[in-house]
C-alpha cells in the first residue's frame, strides 16, 4: 500500500460553490463541436497544458491508460485525412444504416474530412489496454471509462482556453495504429482536431436536452403532484 498524505482541499462557502458552478456551466454551455478550422497555429505549450489537464482524470487502479498523440506535421495530417476519408466513404456509402444516416442528417456531415488537414493540431487519443512490464503483461481496468473521462476533461480544458475541438470518430479506426506507428496494446479511441474556428465557421442549430429530461430525483420531495 502507498503511504497516505493529507488531502489538499479548499472549502468554499455555499454561495461561492453556487457561483463557481454557474460560471463553469456558463462557459461549458458555449462549447460546440466545430468542423471548419482556421490553420492558425496554437500558442506554444498550450496543447501540452491541455494534455496535462486531461491526464488528471481518475482511472481504474490509477493506471492512467491513455496516450495522446499530437500531430502537427502537414504530411502526416494529409495521410491521416486520406486514410480517414477512405473509411468514411465506405461508411456513408455502404456501412451506415439508413436510420444512422437520418440521425446524422442534422449535423450535415459527409465523408469529407478537411478539418484533419486544416486544424493546426490533431490530437489522436489511444486507449492503452495493457502494458508490458519486463516479461509480464499488466492488464488495465475500466479503460473505456477512464479514457472517456480524460477526453471530457481535455475538451473542457480546450474550450476554456479559447480553442475549438471536434470529437471525431472515423470508423473503423484501425488505420491510426499504422499511420501513427502505435503498438498493438494501444487502440484508437477518438480523434480531436484542435485549433481556432475558420472565420466563416457555422454550427448546426441543435440543442441540449432540458434539465428535466436528463435529471431524475429519487426522493419524495421532488415527486410530482
Ligand atoms: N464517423 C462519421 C459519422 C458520424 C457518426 C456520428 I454517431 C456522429 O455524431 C458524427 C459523425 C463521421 O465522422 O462523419
Amino acid at each position: 500500500m502507498s503511504p497516505f498524505i493529507p488531502l489538499a482541499f479548499e472549502r468554499l462557502s455555499p454561495a461561492d460553490s453556487l457561483a463557481r458552478a454557474e460560471a463553469f456551466y456558463a462557459t461549458l454551455r458555449r462549447r460546440r463541436s466545430v468542423r471548419q478550422f482556421s490553420s492558425e497555429p496554437l500558442p506554444p505549450g498550450l496543447v501540452e497544458t491541455l494534455i496535462h489537464a486531461a491526464g488528471t482524470a481518475p482511472s481504474g487502479a490509477n493506471q492512467q491508460p491513455w496516450r495522446f498523440v499530437v500531430v502537427t506535421d502537414a504530411d502526416l495530417k494529409q495521410r491521416l485525412r486520406a486514410a480517414a476519408e477512405a473509411e468514411e466513404r465506405e461508411f456513408y456509402a455502404h456501412r451506415a444504416t439508413a436510420e444512422w444516416l437520418a440521425d446524422l442528417e442534422p449535423l450535415g456531415t459527409d465523408w469529407r474530412k478537411p478539418f484533419l488537414e486544416d486544424a493546426p493540431v490533431i490530437v489522436v487519443v489511444f486507449r492503452v489496454d495493457y502494458e508490458r512490464v519486463g516479461d509480464k503483461v499488466r492488464k488495465h481496468y475500466y479503460v473505456h471509462e477512464s479514457v472517456g473521462i480524460a477526453v471530457g476533461l481535455f475538451l473542457a480544458a480546450a474550450h476554456t482556453a479559447g480553442l475549438v475541438t471536434l470529437t471525431h470518430t472515423p470508423s473503423p479506426m484501425g488505420f491510426l495504429n499504422s499511420v501513427l506507428r502505435r503498438p498493438g496494446n494501444e487502440r484508437p479511441f477518438v480523434v480531436i482536431p484542435l485549433g481556432y474556428p475558420a472565420d466563416d465557421a457555422v454550427v448546426p442549430d441543435i440543442h441540449r436536452k432540458p434539465l428535466n429530461a436528463i435529471i431524475q430525483y429519487n426522493d419524495d420531495a421532488h415527486e410530482p403532484g
